[in-house]
């Protein structure tokens, strides 16, 4: 097996320090304060993040699965043969395994995660199952622009993969940019495989993110966790509550970590005030009609060919081309 090395140097790995400390100081200077959800995924978060697709009340990550159990074959079908299959932050390869076992031929695969040891573990993994297969992993930032390796041989087309409804993380605005830049990277003959999150009962969303076990919240406070460990903040974790409501408005959970009392908290050399009750926006997860997503698409100059979804419409993997 062709396995090559992150395509990054080991001190680009992850973002350094300074670049943490300034993230956190600037949304911690905005009014309303946030601060971006990637912050979530170091190595702990990852973590839970694993553990939070696996609380019952947590419904994307076991529709997903079961579409991909039930649709594999259609779909790997629907892609076509000497596929390079590039996905974009990659999780724990679960639903990416099941895409693969159907894939015809398959040129590469190419993981692009910006946390190295999940990367690595995924890596490993896939390097047993598939032996045959040549996988380029590359550590980056999926939002930023992408130089991807050079594949093995001239693949029939590019297919990018993003499930997980990660696309819902991104504002409207930022989701077109984001799927725009997409559109450039998959080339002429190109297809985006995508997992999109629908509109349901609120309750139904809000018990996602709010599982009982306090999966979700620990998830969520682990983000301040992260930056004391790695900027030497000193947010006090029992000072803050985490919390995530459905805004019908607006379509999308809202979570945010809100402050229990007035407090200060130190980053780097800088204090932050905090009110009592004083959010820090952290994460939004957007909630798509297939109406909405098309229309979405198009913007990005992508056309929705294919839907893949349950019979209660809880959760979709759709396939975009130009
Ligand atoms: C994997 C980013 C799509 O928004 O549902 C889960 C992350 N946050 N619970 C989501 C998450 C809280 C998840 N995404």
């Amino acid at each position: 097996n062709s396995v090559q090395a992150c395509g990054l140097r080991d001190d680009e790995r992850r973002p350094p320090a300074n670049e943490l400390l300034e993230v956190a100081r600037h949304g911690l200077a905005l009014k309303p304060k946030r601060l971006p959800s990637w912050l979530f995924y170091d190595e702990r978060g990852s973590a839970l993040f694993e553990q939070i697709c696996e609380q019952p009340e947590y419904y994307l990550t076991r529709c997903e699965i079961a579409l991909m159990d039930e649709h594999a074959a259609d779909i790997a079908e629907t892609l076509g043969s000497d596929v390079r299959l590039v996905e974009y932050g990659s999780g724990s390869g679960r639903k990416t395994r099941m895409l693969l076992r159907h894939l015809r031929e398959p040129v590469s695969y190419v993981p692009v995660e910006i946390s190295p040891e999940p990367l690595q573990q995924s890596v490993q993994r896939l390097a047993q199952e598939f032996p045959q297969l040549p996988l380029q992993p590359l550590c980056a930032d999926f939002s930023r622009p992408l130089r991807l390796p050079i594949p093995p041989r001239a693949p029939r087309r590019t297919v990018l993969y993003f499930p997980g409804s990660t696309i819902g993380n991104f504002e409207a605005h930022d989701a077109v940019a984001l799927l725009r830049k997409m559109r450039n990277e998959m080339g002429d003959a190109g297809g985006l495989l995508i997992g999109v999150d629908l509109k349901k009962d609120p309750a139904v969303i809000e018990a996602a993110y709010n599982d009982a076990a306090g999966v979700t919240a620990e998830f969520t406070l682990n983000m301040l966790a992260r930056l004391n460990r790695e900027i030497g903040s000193d947010f006090d974790l029992a000072a803050f509550a985490h919390r995530a409501r459905y805004n019908p408005m607006a379509g999308r959970i809202e979570t945010q970590l809100v402050s229990r009392r007035e407090q200060q908290v130190a980053i780097g050399r800088h204090k932050v005030r905090f009110g009592v009750d004083e959010a820090i926006q952290v994460e939004y997860s957007c909630k798509y009609s297939l109406e909405d997503f098309a229309a979405l698409a198009e913007k990005a100059g992508l056309a929705v060919q294919r839907v893949w979804t349950d019979p209660q419409r809880m959760f979709s993997v759709q396939y975009l081309v130009r």
